[in-house]
C-alpha cells in the first residue's frame, strides 16, 4: 500500500511525515518511510505460536521536497511521483506560519489543489479525445472518458459510483489524480479539534473524510515510550495518536480489511480489499498459491481465541473448508491448501 503526502508549501507535510514514520525528511526529492499497522490480533497469535517472525501490515509513505511554484498547487514533478500511489493524504494548513505571511485558509487550499488535480486530468482527457477525433478507433474507454470530461468541465470530483470497477480497469493506465482515494488532514494549533465549517461543507459534498492533527505535537508524542503516550494524549484531550487515526481512515478510504496467517515460522497480517474472494486473497501471498488453489482452511480469529489453540480448534471442528469464491472476512485466519 502506497500513500503520498501532498499539500501547499509549509502546510506541515514533512512534520506529519515525521510524526507518522519517525523519519525526518531530508533534501532528497522523495523521502520514503513505512508505517506499521498495529494489530492486537497479531500480538495475540504470536503469543500462542511463538513464531520466528511477526509481520504487521505496512503503509509505505512518501514525502516530497520540490520547489514550490507560484502557478501550480502541485508541481508537475510531484504529479508524476504520486501516480503510483494508492492513497493521497492532502495536508492543509490551519495555523499561522512563520514561513509565510499568508493567513491560513484551509478551505481555499483545498479548493486550489482540487482545481489543479481536475485541470491536470482534464488536459489529459482533452488530448486523448482530440486524438480520437482523428483516429476514430473508438476504444471501449471512450464513454468513460467523455463522462469524466463533463464532470471535470464543471470542476467536480467524480463521485464514488461515477466509474464502475470494470470501467476503472479500462482507464487504469491514465492514473487520473481525481480518481485516487484521498484523505484530508487539517494541521492545526494544539488542542483544536474542529474542522473549519467551510472546509467541512466542501469535504462532505465531495465525500472525502478528514481529521485534525497538530503535527508538531504528534512528533513529540511519537518520540515517547508507549506507556507515556496515553498520559500525553489525555493531557491534550485526545484519545488516539495521529498514526492510529491515519491508519483507520486509510483503511476505510481504501475499503481494506486484513486476513491473517499463523504458524511457527511467521504470524502475519495481509491487507486486502473488502469483498475479495479466497482465490485472490491466496494470490496476495504468492501467485503459486493462487494458481494451485485447492481449498482455504479458515477459522475466524475470535473463534481461534475462544478455543485457544490449533489442536483445540480441530477437536471442536472449528476449521471450515472454503472454496475459491468464499469472500474473505476481516480477522479470518487462513491456511491455503494448494498444489503446483
Ligand atoms: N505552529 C505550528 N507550526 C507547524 C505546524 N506544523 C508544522 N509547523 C511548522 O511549519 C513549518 C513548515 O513545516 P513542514 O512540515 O516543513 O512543512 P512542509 O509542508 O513539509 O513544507 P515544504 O516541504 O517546504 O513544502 C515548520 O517550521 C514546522 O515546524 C503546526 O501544526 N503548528
Ligand atoms: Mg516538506
Amino acid at each position: 500500500m502506497k500513500a503520498a503526502l501532498i499539500g501547499l508549501p509549509f502546510s506541515g507535510k514533512s512534520t506529519v511525515f515525521q510524526a507518522l514514520t519517525g523519519i525526518e525528511s531530508g533534501k532528497k526529492e522523495e523521502t520514503v518511510g513505512t508505517i506499521k499497522v498495529p494489530d492486537e490480533r497479531i500480538d495475540k497469535l504470536a503469543e500462542i505460536y511463538n513464531p520466528k517472525k511477526k509481520t504487521y501490515s505496512e503503509f509505505v509513505l512518501s514525502d516530497y521536497t520540490v520547489p514550490p511554484s507560484k502557478e501550480s498547487a502541485l508541481p508537475a514533478k510531484v504529479k508524476n511521483l504520486i501516480q503510483k500511489s494508492d492513497l493521497l493524504i492532502m495536508t492543509l494548513r490551519n495555523f499561522d506560519s512563520l514561513m509565510t505571511s499568508d493567513p491560513s485558509d484551509p478551505a481555499a487550499e483545498y479548493k486550489k489543489i482540487k482545481e489543479d488535480m481536475i485541470l491536470t486530468d482534464f488536459v489529459v482527457i482533452e488530448k486523448r479525445l482530440e486524438r480520437e477525433m482523428k483516429e476514430k478507433k473508438n476504444p471501449p474507454e471512450l464513454k468513460v472518458l467523455q463522462r469524466l470530461r463533463d464532470l471535470f468541465e464543471n470542476g467536480e470530483f467524480p463521485a464514488a459510483d461515477t466509474v464502475s470497477p470494470e470501467e476503472m480497469e479500462l482507464i487504469a493506465n491514465y492514473n487520473f489524480l481525481s480518481l485516487k482515494k484521498m484523505i484530508v488532514l487539517v494541521n492545526q494549533p494544539e488542542g483544536e479539534q474542529t474542522v473549519p465549517p467551510e472546509l467541512a461543507k466542501q469535504l462532505e459534498a465531495d465525500g472525502i473524510s478528514c481529521f485534525c492533527v497538530s503535527a508538531p505535537l504528534e512528533v513529540e508524542l511519537s518520540e515517547l515510550a508507549p506507556e507515556e503516550q496515553l498520559e500525553f494524549l489525555k493531557d491534550y484531550g485526545l484519545s488516539e495518536s495521529a498514526s492510529v487515526r491515519f491508519i483507520k481512515s486509510a483503511y476505510a478510504a481504501l475499503g481494506l480489511i486484513s486476513f491473517l496467517t499463523a504458524g511457527s515460522d511467521e504470524v502475519r497480517a495481509w491487507p486486502i480489499k473488502n469483498g475479495t474472494p479466497a482465490l485472490y486473497a491466496a494470490g496476495k501471498i504468492h501467485s503459486d498459491i493462487q494458481r494451485g488453489f485447492i481449498r482455504a482452511e479458515v477459522v475466524h480469529f475470535d473463534d481461534f481465541i475462544k478455543y485457544g489453540s490449533e489442536a483445540e480448534c480441530k477437536k471442536a471442528a472449528a476449521y471450515r473448508l472454503e472454496g475459491k469464491e468464499y469472500v474473505v472476512k476481516d480477522g479470518d485466519i487462513i491456511n491455503f491448501r494448494f498444489n503446483v
